[in-house]
């Protein structure tokens, strides 16, 4: 199983640690190793006054036609592709001056990293490396024999220890490779050749502007996840596009399947968010839906009760309180996102809170380790990368159970102040900024939950997502009962609810919604668990205090992911204190939604664009 590597040819693009390596090569006891080497690889490392033979001082042929033709000879392949110990192709190796290449270095030309730079075609297609895949899948085919390297990684300094691998191995073996080395090496050298084509093919296409009839893509593996959305969903992992990073870095804990879909979106949300408002944002995220997203807009006294806030919050933390609060009983154990570096004040609030990770485009050092030792140190934190482009470029695919689907993603097309000013259907036109902002926030979260969706927002805050309904006007329904109770809350006899000290947090939040969702409403058995948390029990709320407090609230946004069918979620959502209505429009009812809408003196704009988010 051993072989001994006498000659090397090394042929490398990415000439990293190449010296390293080649040093290396020596320190694993294999100073007699002869190398040859392709032009540009071979000036470096004669620059450095290593040993080295030209190939084509061994071929006899000199590299021609710019460098195309330099490797594709049969003195190369041959010494790579024959069988040892073959008397047949051992004659045809003496009779050509074939000498056995034992070890191929090689790494390619970088076509992905020249597509990523923006390079003209001409440049793209100089950039396919046609002799290095040749000569990596013969290597490969014949690993009994021979021991192939195709990353840098694979020997780099810079690496984890594991990819000396090699290099260890050759120390131990009296400069030999193992055949499990060089079989596990060679299924990695076809995996690289393969996503090399990949991205070749991907490229080809969009240039043609076509949809291929075959599409091959390449995926590299990042980690293993504990378990898909179940524990019985077994394997899991995630994957980058090959040749790309992944659009986040894991600085905290083992993110799981939904914590990373949550991640995916929640990111999306607040980025958007972000650069249409110019403030800072943040969502909330429960099963791949927001629970709640805000902008940092100041605080009422009010609100500053009702949401337990803490004094003096920085504009970061001001977001995330705001998300936190749309639904706080739903935001148990959620997942945050923040579209700003996140700083010591907001570590500290969500400190308190019951969560399970965040995304984010940074963090303070302070607040890195606030949030590094939450839960135990388990609590996730991802660094969102905000400069993130898919290498493979806009379209995005999802496998299902067998089929494949493929889709452009979102690209340019963002939710702006402009699209919600643009084409107004009702009468009144009155349209003030904090309605855009909102319009926008409301619209912009929408975007990102599980349809059908409708959101109520105010004061730069969702105070009510409504997601996967199969009907629409469920899904007013549903969100106005979450706006109900998170206006309820700034109630002042739930505001002077009593509690005992000993309740803690997220119970306080549970009992204020259950006592906003009606006393009468819970068993015997219940009530009686409930009013011990109180120091006094508290009288019920009265429909009159409902009503009362429910005609106070005004100005509320309602936007919603796909045309209004019929009327009746206009004749809901009225109920909520809605004034402003953002839709894409294009219903056969248009006509009499828009009725609606004037017969309650609201302002509905069309902006066009559906939102189904899946
Ligand atoms: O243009 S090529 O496709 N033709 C070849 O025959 C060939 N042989 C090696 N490119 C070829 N290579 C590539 O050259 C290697 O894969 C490597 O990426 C690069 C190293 O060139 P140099 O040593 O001149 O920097």
């Amino acid at each position: 199983d051993l072989v001994k590597i006498k000659k090397a040819l090394i042929s490398v693009s990415d000439k990293t640690d190449l010296l390293v390596l080649a040093a290396a090569l020596k320190d694993a006891g294999v100073q007699s190793v002869e190398v040859l080497s392709t032009g540009g690889t071979a000036k470096a490392l004669k620059e450095a006054g290593l040993p080295v033979t030209d190939v084509s001082d061994y071929t006899g042929f000199p590299e021609m036609m710019d460098g195309r033709v330099k490797t594709l000879h049969p003195k190369v392949h041959g010494a790579l592709l024959s069988i040892r110990n073959n008397p047949e192709h051992e004659k045809a190796c003496k009779e050509h001056g074939i000498e056995y290449i034992d070890m191929l270095v090689v790494n390619l030309y970088p076509f992905q990293a020249t597509v990523a730079k923006g390079a003209d075609f001409d440049t793209c297609i100089e950039n396919v490396d046609i002799g290095g895949p040749a000569m990596i899948r013969a290597a490969s085919k014949n690993h009994p024999s021979v021991t192939v390297i195709t990353s840098v990684t694979q020997y780099a300094k810079a690496s984890s220890s594991s990819s000396w691998l090699v290099i260890e191995e050759m120390k131990q073996h009296d400069g030999c490779t193992t055949l499990k080395t060089r079989r596990s090496l060679a299924a990695a050298a076809y995996a690289h050749t393969a996503a090399y084509d990949a991205a070749i093919s991907t490229w080809f296409a969009e240039q043609n502007q076509e949809t291929p009839a075959v599409v091959t893509r390449a995926y590299d593996l990042a980690f293993p996840l504990k378990y898909g959305c179940n524990p019985h969903q077994l394997p899991a992992n995630i994957y980058s596009m090959s040749g790309g990073a992944l659009p986040f870095k894991v600085l905290n804990g083992k993110p799981g399947y939904i914590n990373l879909l949550d991640a995916l979106n929640s990111w999306a949300l607040v980025k958007e968010a972000r650069e249409a408002l110019g403030l800072p944002a943040a969502a909330s995220f429960k099963h791949v839906s927001p629970a709640g997203a805000a902008v940092a807009v100041p605080l009422s006294d009010v609100e500053k009760q009702a949401y337990e806030a803490p004094d003096n919050l920085s504009p970061a933390a001001l977001a995330y309180l705001r998300a936190r609060n749309a639904d706080p009983m739903c935001s148990f154990g959620d997942w945050a996102a923040l579209s700003d570096v996140v700083d010591e004040q907001t570590a500290n609030y969500l400190k308190t809170e019951v969560s399970d990770g965040i995304i984010a485009p940074g963090y303070t050092p302070e607040a890195l380790a606030i949030l590094s030792q939450k839960k135990t140190g388990s609590f996730i934190v991802l660094e969102a990368d905000p400069n993130f482009k898919n290498p493979a470029g806009e379209i995005d695919f999802r496998e299902i159970n067998g089929c494949v689907f493929a889709q452009r993603g979102h690209g340019d097309k963002l939710i702006t102040p402009d699209m919600m000013k643009k084409n107004i259907s009702t009468k009144n036109k009155d349209l003030p900024e904090g309605a855009v902002r909102d319009q926008v926030l409301a619209t912009v979260a929408i975007k990102y939950t599980q349809s059908n969706s409708v959101g109520y927002a105010i004061n730069g805050m969702m105070i009510g997502v409504g997601a996967g309904q199969q009907s629409r006007v469920d899904c007013v329904k549903l969100a106005g009962r979450k706006v109900t109770t998170w206006w309820m809350r700034q109630h002042p006899k739930v505001l002077g609810l009593q509690f005992k000290p000993d309740v803690k947090r997220q119970a306080r939040v549970n009992a204020r919604v259950r006592y906003i969702e009606g006393m009468a409403e819970m068993t015997d058995i219940e009530r009686e668990t409930w009013a011990q948390q109180f120091t006094t029990v508290p009288e019920p709320l009265t429909p009159a205090d409902f009503e009362e407090h429910m005609k106070k609230l005004d100005g509320v946004v309602i936007s919603s992911d796909a045309f209004f069918p019929f009327r009746d979620s206009i004749d809901t959502c009225i109920k909520y204190g809605v004034k402003y209505v953002a839709q894409p429009g294009g219903s056969v009812q248009d006509e009499g939604v828009t009725e609606a809408c004037d017969q309650y003196g609201m302002v509905q704009c069309h902006h066009g664009m559906r939102l189904f988010h899946h």
